[in-house]
C-alpha cells in the first residue's frame, strides 16, 4: 500500500494507524502547498481533491477521507483490535468519534490556518474549538484513550488534529484529561515513528 502523507497534516492519523497495525505501506510525500508530489507528479492526478490522506491499495485502488482509511487499516489487522467488530455498537460508538473529530474538531482548523480568514472570525472559532475540547476532557474522565482503556484509530485521529492546537493558539492547557492523553498518545512507539518519519521529532 501507499499512503499519501504531508508532514504534521491530518495523514498523520493514517500513518500512526498504519505504524499501529505493522501492515507494510510506503509513505509518499504529497505536498499540500505545492499539490506536487516529489518527483513533480501533478498530485490531482492522483487524487482529484487535491488533499491528504489517500491510501493506494496494493490492487491499486484509492481509498480518501481519513476516517474511512483509519477504518479500513483497521479492518485488516483484527486481531490488533485498532477498531472494534464491524456491525457492533461499540463500532458505532468508535464512528461517532471519527466524524465529531472531523466535523467538528478537524474542520473547524481551516479557517485558523488560512490567511485570508478575518481575525474576528478566528476568534469565534477559537472559542467554539475550546468548547469542543472541554466537553472532550469531560468524556475522557477515568479513561485512558477515547474508547475506554484500549487504544483505537479515533485516538490517531483526535491527537494529530489537537497537536495543532499550538500552531494556531488554541490553548488547552488547563484539560487535564486531555493533556494527559496528548502525552499517553505520544509515547506510543507507532506515534514516535510517525513522527520521525515525517520530519514532527528528532
Ligand atoms: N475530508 C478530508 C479532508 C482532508 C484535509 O483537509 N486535508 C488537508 C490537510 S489536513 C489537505 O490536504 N489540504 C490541502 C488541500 O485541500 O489542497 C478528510 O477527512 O480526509
Amino acid at each position: 500500500m501507499k499512503l499519501y502523507y504531508s508532514p504534521g497534516a491530518c495523514s498523520l492519523s493514517p500513518h500512526i494507524v498504519l505504524r499501529e497495525s505493522g501492515l507494510a505501506f510506503e509513505p509518499v510525500l504529497a505536498s499540500t502547498k505545492t499539490h506536487k508530489l516529489q518527483d513533480g507528479t501533478d498530485y490531482y492526478t492522483i487524487n482529484p481533491k487535491g488533499y491528504v490522506p489517500l491510501l493506494e491499495l496494493d490492487n491499486g485502488e484509492r481509498l480518501s477521507e481519513g476516517p474511512a482509511i483509519v477504518q479500513y487499516i483497521a479492518d485488516q489487522v483484527p486481531a490488533k483490535k485498532l477498531a472494534p467488530p464491524a456491525g457492533t455498537m461499540a463500532r458505532y460508538r468508535l464512528q461517532e468519534w471519527l466524524n465529531f473529530t472531523t466535523s467538528e474538531i478537524h474542520k473547524s482548523y481551516s479557517p485558523l490556518f488560512n490567511p485570508a480568514t478575518p481575525e474576528e472570525y478566528k476568534t469565534v472559532v477559537k472559542a467554539r474549538l475550546g468548547e469542543r475540547y472541554r466537553w472532550i476532557d469531560s468524556q475522557l474522565e477515568g479513561k485512558s484513550y477515547l474508547m475506554g482503556s484500549d487504544f483505537s484509530v479515533a485516538d490517531a485521529y483526535l491527537f494529530t488534529v489537537t497537536n495543532w492546537t499550538q500552531y494556531v493558539g488554541v490553548d488547552i492547557s488547563t484539560l487535564k484529561n486531555l493533556g494527559a492523553f496528548m502525552k499517553r498518545m505520544a509515547e506510543r512507539p507507532a506515534v514516535q515513528e510517525a513522527m520521525k518519519a515525517e520530519g514532527l521529532l528528532k
